[in-house]
């Protein structure tokens, strides 16, 4: 193999939104490790899932395909694992291959993990504290918390690695997903701190689709073990409302200071081992999380803050330190980037592009303008209704097809489908659906054309 093929650490976290990365938002929390990838390479900010649940973005990271495609439309729905993915064709082209943490999509059969070399993986969600853990399909409980211990399988697994070979290691944590257990040493972090509360805290869901008012997922929901204990008596609803947004940020808060110093322990094991150079570091999750915006938590919706994925990537050989990309780039692109960085070839085209020149800082002519997005999980757990749309840089055209057919969950639900534009040049909160505004009809037209447009382009069909 050639000498120049580079090494891959991709680090993913499951549920943490940009906003709880400094690099992004400073009025949350110091993420000094996360921003330094972002200082010595690139900073992504318009980095899209195309379904914003845990599995299925795992599934389309593998794949680069669409979840339509690679068969993990929602939860429920385990991963096959025969089907072509970027580390099986990294590790049959020389790479050595390893995932450490969490998986998520699905156990034994055909849905352990494929095309690594070496796996040690939590069952389904898996545990914070003491978790039991998967390696090679035989399960071993380790002492310890969640993210440190795959910090530490991942050294491990490092320093045992065959020197002669690339490597491209996956490290999945599991935090910051609920229940947002922190670290017993962090457990008092933040103990006297008031956070803000982001600016469509309050939102009344007024001017807008049903679907966002039937979403069960607002923070006065959260329940007794999500904040750890119950509001003190006598409190108004609002200021009940307010004591758990404080529990609740607290601790996923505490989590994410967790991840920092787990990804920064990976750094400094990258420059002790003078792999720095040569080694291409991403950080991201696996979608976006709503932190009180719209007065939520949870994922889901196309809205921004769950549609949008935190991106950090360095490789000092072709990117620049401290560069910034807007371009659009989605899920689907992560695996034939990787592919290309490698000199690998898919064997059949993926639903993604490559975006290494973006990474160079020069965009591509014919780069897309527009994403397409589909939630496929209908009125299940949360109670978000099903729906797909189209994103461009100015606006959002959102289609909540109410449709009892095809969809998970739906049976027996049907709606009356509804639709949602949101103009964010004027509207970056997306709190004023502008659909049936006159001003706004031709612009409604040409999206729906870009829309089918895309829809036939990734061969969906219901
Ligand atoms: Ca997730």
């Amino acid at each position: 193999m050639s000498a120049k093929q580079p090494n891959i650490l991709f680090i993913m976290s499951d549920d943490h939104s940009a906003q709880a990365i400094s690099t992004y938002n400073q009025t949350l929390v110091d993420t000094p490790n996360i921003d330094r990838i972002a200082d010595e390479g690139m900073r992504f900010d318009n980095v899209y899932c195309t379904n914003s649940l845990c599995a299925p973005s795992r599934a389309t990271i593998l794949t680069g395909n669409y979840s339509h495609e690679n068969g993990v439309r929602g939860l429920s729905e385990p991963f096959d694992g025969r089907q072509q993915t970027f580390p099986k064709l990294l590790q049959e082209s020389g790479y050595e291959t390893a995932i450490m943490g969490k998986w998520h999509l699905g156990q034994g059969g055909h849905s352990d993990p494929t095309g690594f070399d070496h796996w040690n993986v939590f069952p389904d969600q898996g545990d914070y504290y003491d978790p039991v853990m998967i390696e090679m399909g035989e399960e071993k409980q380790i002492k310890g918390y969640a993210t440190d211990i795959v910090t530490d399988l991942s050294i491990e697994w490092l320093n045992k690695r065959n020197n002669e070979k690339p490597f491209m290691m996956m490290v999945h944590h599991k935090a910051p997903h609920r229940p947002w257990d922190p670290p017993e040493k962090y457990k008092d972090l933040f103990a006297d701190k008031k956070f803000p509360v982001p600016k469509t805290y309050d939102d009344d869901y007024t001017n807008r689709a049903n679907a966002a008012k039937m979403a069960d997922m607002r923070i006065e929901d959260l329940k007794e073990e999500d904040v750890k204990g119950v509001p003190p008596e006598g409190l108004s609803q609002q200021e009940v409302k307010d004591w758990k947004y404080q529990r609740y940020i607290k601790d996923y808060l505490r989590c994410v200071v967790s991840i920092d110093d787990n990804v920064g322990r990976l750094l400094e094991y990258l420059d002790e081992q003078g792999l720095a150079e040569d080694t291409i570091v991403v950080y991201t999750s696996d979608q976006g999380f709503f932190l009180g915006e719209h007065g939520w938590y949870d994922k889901r919706f196309m809205y921004e803050e769950s549609l949008q994925m935190p991106f950090v990537m360095r490789y000092p050989q072709e990117i620049a330190a401290g560069s910034v990309s807007k371009d659009m780039i989605i899920n689907n692109d992560f695996a034939p980037t990787f592919l290309d960085y490698c000199g690998v070839k898919a064997k059949e085209e993926m639903q993604g592009e490559s975006f290494r020149t973006i990474a160079k800082g020069e965009k591509p002519d014919d780069w897309r303008d527009a994403v397409y997005y589909r939630y496929w999980e209908h009125l299940t757990i949360h109670q978000v209704t099903a729906h797909y749309g189209v994103r461009t840089d100015r606006y959002k055209l959102i289609y909540y097809y109410g449709d009892p057919l095809d969809v998970i969950g739906a049976v027996n639900k049907p709606m009356e489908p509804e639709w949602e534009l949101f103009d964010l040049e004027k509207d970056p909160l997306e709190l004023k659906n502008e659909y049936d505004n006159p001003d706004y009809a031709e612009t409604v037209g040409k999206l729906k054309e870009t829309l089918n447009h895309l829809r036939k382009k990734y061969k969906e069909t219901v």
